[in-house]
Parts: structure tokens; sequence; C-alpha cells
């Protein structure tokens, strides 16, 4: 099908409800500014602009943004390294600190100038209801919930403050919504919004950030309260979160929502989404931003959109978009192929040939199934598991010293016990029993005990673990499942040397050499940072060193063929298998 400029927000619309358009909508909502002009061929500089490029490239609306987005400025920005983008371009990144937050007690909270709505230009919605084209409405993408209170605390203080200081989290979630939702009620009064976006990841890719319960307390209830001004309305409304939200699938339709956004083909299997809750949620998304989008040809991706058209969009239900967003690191001839491609094959009926465009496309990518390190189901070992969870530092101590009273050595009881504990800990993450907040707590805590036990333990020789040497890679400034990474080795008795995030191959160099490390852990979570992990491989080698220092790598993207590809020695999918790995290439 030739493709038209003809857009009807009644298609997308269709699609929302789960029925059958006269073709399969675009459903991106967010696209890098570089790869907008690319396709313009010139610089976007006005509403007007923006409003052609949404209109050329073939949607039935614009996306727009008003309310709290991005990461609000911490103390401690930092710049990342700049890195090569697929616009001939060196982007770099500012962000705030993850360790440490803007508002980690009651008095910074005081103290912080919250906006109002006022503070927040809103002038542009007036614009779009002047000139918004014929058959155009805007896509509202609104303010996040869940993300700007764990970005204003810090993740770390975050998840702490879920059990310690609960009241202050409480407090958050209510400013937060209040302002967003201030904003929001002045933005839906315009004629031009036509749907509402709300993009706040919940999940990562094995599970939910955080205990359902705390998302049905926090958050879900302000969804539902936008899902039902929605509802009266006549807006569509639209969710997005990153990884596998299974969990939390049920919620998210109470809330009201119509569509379901980007279903990430290494997190949720579409073809199961689809057939669980494909008739009550629109699933937009899953066109591969880890390796088809950024990695593969144009012709991979329109056959992977073909594929995806093929088998999700029949009966309705269906809009192509990226797992994610388009960054400025898919190249500009894969976006045009998908937006092409989507004109190709969408028409409905679809009655399209299994394999009939050939490329190489990508399927649903399970989960490892971990192989268990063997730990005896000891009373014990659960007590001190529970004790960590509790982050009951002087129950676990009193313990360990009446294990030395009745005869065994410090070492034992550690590693026997509380050691052990953490496995078993490392497992019900695996598992899906605990979330990130209660693995971050209980590795707090072993470190503690560690750290409590530290003389006694290096006299006897036990504590010969150690130097690790970590670190997130260049242009990449993700770092929470590093930290996690990093909480899990010092918990299990590694010294661990943490570098942070967006770090050169240079520095890794550097400071292990300094530290003479015996292991070289490197993190990444984009699929346009993962060379830089083989860039650090091949600087050790140009520098002597490769031999003298067992490398890991992991992250979201990373899997085991990738590690072996670039010459690492091990490869973990998350923090716990880390520290197993870096025990199994130590040889303890
Ligand atoms: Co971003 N992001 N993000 N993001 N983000 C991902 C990673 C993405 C997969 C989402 C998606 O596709 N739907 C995608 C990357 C796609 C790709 O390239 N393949 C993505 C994108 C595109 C982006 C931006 C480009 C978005 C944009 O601007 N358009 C941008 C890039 C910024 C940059 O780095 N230059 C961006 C920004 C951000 C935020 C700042 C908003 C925030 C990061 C905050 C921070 O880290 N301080 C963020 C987040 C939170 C995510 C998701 C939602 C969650 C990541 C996370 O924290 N998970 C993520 C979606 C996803 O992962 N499904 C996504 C929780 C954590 C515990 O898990 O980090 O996977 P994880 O770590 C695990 C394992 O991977 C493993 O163990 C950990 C614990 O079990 N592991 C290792 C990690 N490192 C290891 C090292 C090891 C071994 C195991 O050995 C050394």
């Amino acid at each position: 099908m030739k493709k038209e400029i003809c857009p009807d927000f009644e298609r997308y619309v269709t699609a929302l409800r789960c029925q059958e358009p006269d073709r399969v909508p675009l459903g991106e909502w967010e696209i890098h500014q570089d790869a907008k002009e690319g396709f313009l061929g010139k610089k976007i500089e006005t509403l007007s602009d923006e409003i052609e490029f949404w209109l050329q490239a073939g949607f039935d609306y614009i996306p727009a943004r008003s309310g709290i987005m991005d990461s609000p400025q911490g103390p401690q920005r930092i710049s990342g390294q700049p890195t090569e983008t697929e616009y001939g371009k060196k982007s770099s990144r500012k962000w705030a600190m993850e360790h440490d937050g803007i508002i980690k007690n009651w008095e910074e909270f005081d103290n912080f100038k919250w906006p109002s709505s006022d503070d927040f230009d809103l002038s542009k919605w007036s614009i779009f209801d002047k000139y918004l084209p014929k058959g155009m409405k805007v896509l509202y993408v609104f303010g996040k919930i869940l993300t700007p209170v764990w970005m204003y605390m810090g993740t770390e203080t975050f998840y702490y403050s879920l059990k310690d200081n609960e009241a202050l989290v409480e407090a958050l979630f209510q400013k937060v919504q209040e302002i967003q939702y201030e904003i929001f009620q002045r933005v839906v009064e315009h004629q031009c919004v036509g749907a509402v976006l709300n993009n706040d990841d919940i999940a990562h890719n094995n599970g939910l950030m955080i205990h359902p319960r705390y998302l049905r307390k926090y958050v879900f209830p302000f969804y539902k309260k936008v899902g039902d001004v929605c509802r009266e309305k006549g807006f569509g409304y639209v969710f997005h979160s990153d990884g596998d939200c299974t969990e939390a699938m049920t919620d998210i339709i109470d809330c009201q929502y119509d569509g379901f956004n980007p279903i990430q083909p290494n997190a949720m299997d579409i073809e199961e989404v689809k057939r669980k809750w494909g008739k009550k949620l629109c699933l937009i998304g899953n066109i591969n931003l880890d390796s088809t989008l950024t990695l593969g040809t144009p012709d991979d991706v329109k056959a992977e959109v073909h594929e995806r058209i093929r088998t999700i969009a029949p009966g309705g239900g269906y809009m192509v978009a990226s797992s994610n967003s388009i960054p400025d690191y898919v190249p500009l001839e894969n976006m045009k192929a998908m937006l092409e491609a989507t004109f190709a094959y969408g028409q409905y009926p679809i009655r399209l040939e299994k394999g009939a465009v050939k490329g190489k496309i990508s399927t649903y990518i399970a989960k490892p199934i971990h192989e268990k390190e063997k730990i005896p189901t000891e009373a014990k070992i659960e007590n001190f598991a529970s004790l960590l969870l509790d982050q009951n530092l002087s129950g676990i101590i009193s313990l360990i010293n009446s294990e030395v009273d009745s005869g065994s050595n410090v070492s034992d009881a550690i590693s026997r016990g509380v050691i052990a504990a953490m496995t078993l800990i490392g497992q019900k993450y695996q598992a899906g029993d605990i979330f990130i907040p209660e693995m971050m707590i209980s590795a707090n805590t072993m470190a503690k005990v560690l750290a409590h036990f530290k003389e006694q333990f290096v006299l006897k020789g036990v504590q010969k673990r150690s130097s690790v040497v970590i670190g997130t890679v260049r242009g990449d400034m993700h770092d929470i499942g590093k930290n996690l990474v990093v909480m899990m080795l010092e918990g299990q008795g590694f010294k661990v040397m943490d570098l942070g995030i967006s770090v050169t191959p240079e520095k890794f160099i550097q400071v292990v050499k300094e530290e003479k490390a015996e292991i070289l852990g490197l993190s990444a979570l984009l699929t346009t940072t993962m060379v830089e992990m083989k860039n650090t491989i091949e600087a050790l080698k140009k520098a002597g060193v490769r031999d003298k220092v067992k490398v890991i790598v992991g992250g979201a993207p990373v899997t085991q063929a990738f590690a072996e590809q670039i010459g690492a020695d091990g490869y973990a999918y998350d923090a716990p298998g880390a520290a197993l790995k870096c025990k199994e290439l130590l040889s303890l």
C-alpha cells in the first residue's frame, strides 16, 4: 500500500478499542530530535516543523509532553562521556547520581521549591488547538508518578525508605501526584487532546521494580483517577512501561488503560500477552530496539514489522512501534523501514504469508532458568535470611557470636550461615519472590555484618576474595542494576571498587592496574554501549593486562553469546548470578 498523507485519529482510537481500522496505525511516542530532522531533511525549530514531521511520517497524532518528566537536578550532576550517534555527532548526557537524591529526608522535602502548574510552559497547547492539521489529535504524554519519586530521592534512598521511612515516600507520592494532576487538568481542557499516554517504568527485564503492594497503594489508584477522567472525556489512555509487567497486567486493565506499550521482546512474549490480555488492551510496540532496529538492516526491520502485523494485528488491537522509543542510535534507514513497512503490510484485512519478507527477525527471548547453587535448606539459613531481610544487624551479630561461643569459628559461622542466607535471598529475587528493594537492603545489611567481623574474618585468612573493579561502560548512565551487583558482591565478601557510570576503557585499565584486580565487571544497558565492552577488552589487551584479570559482563541487552563473541570470561543475567560467576572464575 502506498503511503498516503491522510491522518485520521479515528484509526488510532479504533485500534485502541481493539477493533480493526482501515490499516494498522503507527504508535511511537518518542523519537529523537536528530532522527526527526534526518527524516525531514531540515532543522525542527518550531511547533509547525514538529507537526510536519509527525504528519509526513504517517502518524495520526503528534505526541507532546507536559509535567514532571526528566530527572530532577540533583546536587551532583555528572556528565557522561561523549559517544558517537547515528547522526555523525558526539552526544553526551548529564545525569543525577543515583546514589544521591535531592530529597532524602523531611528537611529537604520541606525546603524543596516544589513547582506548581504555573511553572510549566503550557502555551503550546493553545497553538495545537489552532493549527493542528485536520484529522490529527495530540497524544498527551502525561507526567510520570513512580519515576519522579525515585529520581527525587535517588534509587537507593527510595528503596531503603520504603522500609525505613515510608511516610516520606508517601508524602512525595502525594506531592508529585498533586502537581501532575494540576497540569493534567489544565491540559485536558484543550480540544486538541485525543489520547493520554502515561510513561512510568514500573518494571525491568526480570519483573516489577518494587513489590506490587506499593504500586497498589501509591501508584495504581492515581493511574485509575486519571483513567476515569479519560473515560469521561472520551480520550484514549495508554500505559508505557518497560520490562516485564506480567504481575501487574490485571491492575493495568483495572486502571482503565486501553493500550499497553512497548512490550520489550526480552521481557514479555507479545504472542502470550495477546492471548491473555489482547481483547482488553491494544498492544503497541515490540519492534526490537535491542537488536533489529539498532543492529539489523532495513530488510530485517521490514521482515519484523511484517511478522508482528501478521501475528498480532488480525482482529485489531495492534500498533507498530519500537520496544521503547527511537533514540539517536537507531539508523535513520531503519526507522524509515519501520514506517514504510507499516504502510506496506498493515492494510486490513490482514492476509500475510509467514516468511514472505526475508530478513532476520527477533523473537521473544525467554529468561534463563537458573541453575540453583545447592544451599542446605536448614532452618538456621532461613533464619539468617529473614534477619537480613529485616535489616536486623544486632540479631545476626548475636547469632554469629553464640555460634562462636559454642565452638564454631567466625569464618564458618559467616560462610555457612549468613553468606549462604544471602545466596538464598538471591535465589528468591531470581524467582520473583522478592524485589529490588529487599535485595538491596539484605545485601547492604550483609556488607555491614562483614564489616563488623572484618578483623576476625581477615585474621583467619578467609576473606581473600578481593578486588573486583566494576563500572557501567562509556556513554551509559544506567546504574541501578550495577549497584545491585556491587552490593551482592560485597555481601558475598568481595572487595569491590565501583567506578560509577560512563567509565572509559582508560579509566578501567588504570584502576585494574592500581588495584591488581582479579575481576573486571562491565555493565551496559544500551545496545549502543555494548560495543564499549569489546573496546575495553581490546584496550586491556593493548595495555598488556588482559591475562591478569578476568572480565565479566552483564546488563539487560547483554547475552552469553555476546560475552563469548567479545572474549569476556563470564556473563551473568542478574546480580546473584554475577556473584556466583565471580566465585566460579576465581574457583572459590
Ligand atoms: Co533506560 N533503557 N534509557 N533508563 N531503562 C532501558 C535499559 C531499555 C532496555 C528500555 C527498553 O528497551 N524498553 C532501553 C535500552 C534499549 C537498548 O538499547 N537495548 C533504554 C533506553 C532506550 C534509554 C534511553 C536511551 C531513553 C531515551 O532517552 N530515549 C536513555 C539512555 C540514557 C543513557 O544511558 N545514556 C535511558 C534512560 C533511563 C533512565 C535515566 C530514565 C533510567 C536509568 C536510571 C539509572 O540507572 N540510574 C532508565 C531505566 C530505569 C531503564 C529500565 C526501565 C530499567 C533499568 C533498571 O534499572 N533495571 C530499562 C528497561 C529494562 O531493563 N527492561 C531501560 C533494574 C535493574 C535491577 O536491572 O539494570 O537490568 P538491570 O540489572 C540487572 C541485570 O541486567 C544484571 O544484574 C542486575 C540486577 O539483577 N546486570 C549485570 C547489570 N549489570 C551487570 C553486570 C554484570 C552482571 C550482571 O557483570 C559485571
